[in-house]
């Protein structure tokens, strides 16, 4: 098994492979090793090439990949995918790590109750969403511009800043449902999977991005 910094975009895109914060098997037992090398070094890769391509030679080459996401309207097939896939996964590999879990503390575990009801609603009606989801997709908690909270998803890689397909919020938090994120070890047992997940949330991450939409920005 190779090492996620060892894996590389093709040369000359506008965008690089962001290695991995922590090893293939650092999330076991919860998503196994093989799982996140395939998922890491195939899939993940193959959305950041082909991004590039998409991009190549357009006004979108020079921008950073939130400002593609807001540009970027619903015929446009390739970079709608491509973008979608490399910032998805980034922001993924991000919310997760090794021994976290748990539950979040702090202003986030705060709006989260306040909108929610409590923890343990949030995670039903996530894990709700997550497995309700026809096919491939993304389930997130995003914060609205009125600062309220609300679960979403999105099918194939469309994201919640993509304002031009319709959807708007700040993502905070996000599990990938397609199967090439969970079919190795959990086989058509999505459920299962998002149950997983949960155990490996790094809310101090999640809390990190909840704070940054609280920023009221300088006059
Ligand atoms: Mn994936």
């Amino acid at each position: 098994m190779g090492k996620p910094e060892d894996v590389k975009a093709d040369a000359g895109g506008s965008f690089e492979m962001i290695a991995l914060p922590y090893a293939y098997n650092a999330l076991e037992p919860h998503i196994d090793a093989r799982t996140m090398e395939i998922h890491f070094s195939k899939h993940h890769l193959g959305y950041t090439n082909n991004l590039n391509k998409a991009i190549a030679g357009t006004d979108m080459a020079n921008i950073s990949i939130e400002d593609i996401l807001k540009k970027v309207d619903a015929e446009n097939k390739a970079v709608r995918n491509n973008a979608g896939g490399y910032y998805n996964h980034n922001f993924f590999w991000e919310i997760m790590g090794a021994n976290k879990g748990g539950e979040p503390t702090g202003p986030v575990a705060d709006a989260i109750t306040k909108d929610f009801g409590s923890f343990a609603d949030f995670k039903t009606q996530f894990t709700d969403a997550a497995t309700k989801q026809f096919g491939s997709g993304w389930a997130w908690l995003v914060v609205g511009k009125d600062g309220k909270l609300s679960i979403l998803a999105t099918p194939n890689q469309d994201n919640p800043l993509m304002t031009k397909i319709g959807l708007s919020g700040t993502p905070i938090l996000a599990v990938d449902v397609w199967e090439h994120a969970y079919y190795l070890n959990y086989q058509n047992k999505r459920k299962d999977y998002v149950e997983a997940f949960f155990n490996v949330i790094n809310w101090e991450k999640v809390a990190e991005k909840y704070a940054a939409t609280q920023t009221v920005p300088v006059q």
